[in-house]
């Protein structure tokens, strides 16, 4: 039985669905600071929780007998830049409420991490796993102490933690909230309603992107791999594309040929972006535990306008 932190998120909202058709709805325990109209909510075992408050934390793991935790919630790149010292509060009490919640019930432990625990002295292309992490934003400073801290909580106390550092990730159930990949979702939302879309990120501007599809299913086969051949935890580079805001208006001009992309570049979110990888080495993710993607960018954009048209109404 799971139960997963920030269930209404844009991961979360997507995982808890997946893991209740999977596993069966009454094994996944959704939580989140509050309450949505949202079948994550009416459709399987429901909690309000604020992972800043461990006592509740651990009640709810108790009482419903979970062995599994997926921790979720946590304030993503730009929202982060603009609240530093609550993103620290939230991203890292969250997080070792969590980690301190799986070692007092013996629980198997996934959060993710992300292209952002890189910085400008990473090698930006092909970046490595194993490589220099001196991340210049609060966000990535969260997320290279969390992999630090789930690494420590593995050979500490043998909690079996284990995570993925997530590209920008495409989605088209619950948007992103308040990322710096967010352009790649929101240029799909612009290119039905209105055929064009402005994007803040500047030309010629690579960052790793998957689909949330292939995203849900890395962090089903990490935790269902075998601990004992995994050489990483915390964690597995992992990436389907490394793509610009010009190879999105190249591939849904395919699908809408008379689609505009301009730009109207935002200093904030583009100077997060430079400071991550173009693209990201993912081969230790294919080897320890068989990671690989489906959707390239064509076959994303193909997938996302046609769930869009639908959810839009089209
Ligand atoms: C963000 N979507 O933009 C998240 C993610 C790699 C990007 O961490 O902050």
């Amino acid at each position: 039985k799971i139960l997963i932190t920030g269930a209404l998120g844009q991961i979360g909202s997507e995982l808890t669905m997946a893991l209740r058709e999977k596993y069966g709805k009454n094994n996944v325990i959704a939580t989140d600071i509050r309450e949505a109209d949202s079948p994550v909510v009416t459709q399987g075992p429901f909690e309000i929780l604020d992972v800043q408050d461990y006592d509740k934390m651990l009640d709810l793991a108790k009482n419903y007998e979970v062995d599994t935790i997926m921790h979720l919630a946590a304030l993503l790149s730009a929202k982060a830049e603009n609240n530093p010292k609550f993103a620290w509060d939230l991203n890292m009490g969250g997080l070792v409420n969590a980690l301190e919640v799986a070692r007092e019930l013996e629980l198997q432990f996934f959060t993710p991490s992300s292209i952002g625990a890189f910085g400008p002295s990473t090698p930006k292309k092909d970046t490595p796993q194993d490589t220099i992490q001196r991340p210049t934003t609060m966000y990535g400073v969260n997320k290279v102490s969390g992999e630090l801290l789930c690494d420590y909580y593995y050979s500490r106390f043998g909690v079996d933690t284990r995570g993925v550092r997530f590209p920008g990730l495409i989605s088209y159930v619950t948007e992103p909230g308040g990322g710096t990949t967010d352009y790649a979702v929101e240029i799909y939302y612009e290119a039905l309603k209105n055929k064009s879309y402005t994007s803040y990120i500047a030309e010629g501007t690579y960052m790793d992107m998957m689909y949330m599809p292939d995203a849900i299913n890395a962090i089903i086969q990490l935790m269902e791999a075998d601990g004992d051949k995994l050489e990483h935890r915390n964690a597995f580079n992992v990436t389907a594309m490394s793509a610009a805001p010009e190879d999105f208006e190249k591939a849904i001009q395919k699908q809408i040929p008379d689609f505009e992309l301009s730009y109207d570049v935002d200093s904030v979110r583009q100077k997060i972006a430079d400071s991550w990888p173009d693209s990201i080495d993912a081969d230790c993710a294919s080897k320890e535990w068989g990671f690989k993607p489906e959707f390239d960018i064509d076959k994303m954009t193909e997938d996302m306008l046609d769930k869009l048209k639908t959810k839009l109404g089209q």
